[in-house]
């Protein structure tokens, strides 16, 4: 008799932010290479959030802003993004760049590998009706050789849902397991991909080695507001070059494990018998930029 294949939809578990342990949550992450976590975000925080970046959410236009061939392709022509978001709003520095649920995932995942991480993007993703869907893709195919079948996991991101995400506005589609496969030149068939449904406020958390990409919003006119939020070992060059993006004079107003995310400390690998990198006369970039004079 023939074996039939068992026609097991794969799915993403779901946790609650206020009940599951970092422990739960990164095991689960390892598992399918993905989690959704419902109540990271409070309604009153997205709320908030969305208004401070309501001005650049307005002024920016859909589609990419150059004409490089390949951002074209990976943004998508029906996608609004923009960064900058430690300098657009403090909800996002407060809430979302050091938020525990995050921070305890990349202290687990990461800090095996490094003597501090950093963000390597916060990025509104918002997609807009009529697009395709997005490729799909392993976010840490950034760093090609950092990115293979066994090399350790070099990214921790999230995905936070900033309104619903249904599978008709184009929540994350996602391959769960795919981090595992032993070839990532493998395409993941449609029957393994899934979608990350999620109310507002939730937040996929996944590592850079799963398969995914962005659906395709089906609506008519109901935008797909998402938060990409992403870190990196503090020795990797990062998507977004963070501390650019953000004045001195705001950069000055951070909490000192703010100022590290985005670039505004030096990389300190000296209790691991490393060096110091990213210094400015090779100071700690507050010292070196003066300061405390
Ligand atoms: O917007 C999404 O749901 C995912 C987008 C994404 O994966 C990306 O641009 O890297």
């Amino acid at each position: 008799m023939a074996v039939q294949s068992s026609a097991i939809k794969p799915s993403l578990a779901v946790l609650d932010a206020n009940t599951a342990h970092i422990d739960e949550i990164v095991a689960v992450i390892e598992r399918d290479g993905g989690v959704i976590v419902h109540n990271m975000l409070s309604p009153q925080t997205v709320a908030t959030m969305l208004d401070e970046l309501a001005s650049t959410t307005a002024e920016t236009k859909t589609g990419p802003k150059t004409d490089h061939a390949f951002v074209n392709y990976f943004w998508g022509e029906k996608t609004k993004r923009f960064t900058r978001l430690v300098q657009r709003s403090q909800t996002f520095a407060d809430e979302v760049l050091v938020h525990p649920v995050l921070l305890g995932v990349a202290d687990a995942m990461l800090k095996p590998h490094c003597a501090s991480y950093w963000m390597n993007t916060g990025q509104m993703m918002i997609v807009m009706p009529d697009g395709k869907p997005q490729y799909m893709h392993r976010d840490s195919d950034d760093w090609p050789t950092m990115n293979t079948p066994t090399t350790p996991v070099c990214q921790v991101s999230c995905m936070f849902a900033l309104s619903d995400f249904t599978a008709e506005n184009g929540a994350t589609r996602v391959a769960p397991g795919s981090h595992l496969w032993s070839d990532y030149k493998r395409e993941a068939d449609e029957d393994e991909i899934t979608q990350a449904v999620m109310p507002l406020g939730s937040g996929m958390i996944y590592t850079g080695k799963v398969l995914h990409s962005a659906g395709a919003n089906k609506t008519a006119n109901e935008a797909r507001f998402g938060l990409h939020m992403s870190y990196i070992y503090g020795w990797l060059t990062p998507e977004e070059a963070g501390c650019l993006g953000v004045t001195e004079s705001r950069a000055k107003t951070l909490s000192a494990l703010q100022q590290r995310l985005i670039g505004y400390r030096c990389y300190d690998a000296s209790d691991l018998n490393g060096g110091r990198l990213w210094t400015v006369d090779y100071e700690d970039v507050p010292t070196g930029l003066g300061w405390n004079q």
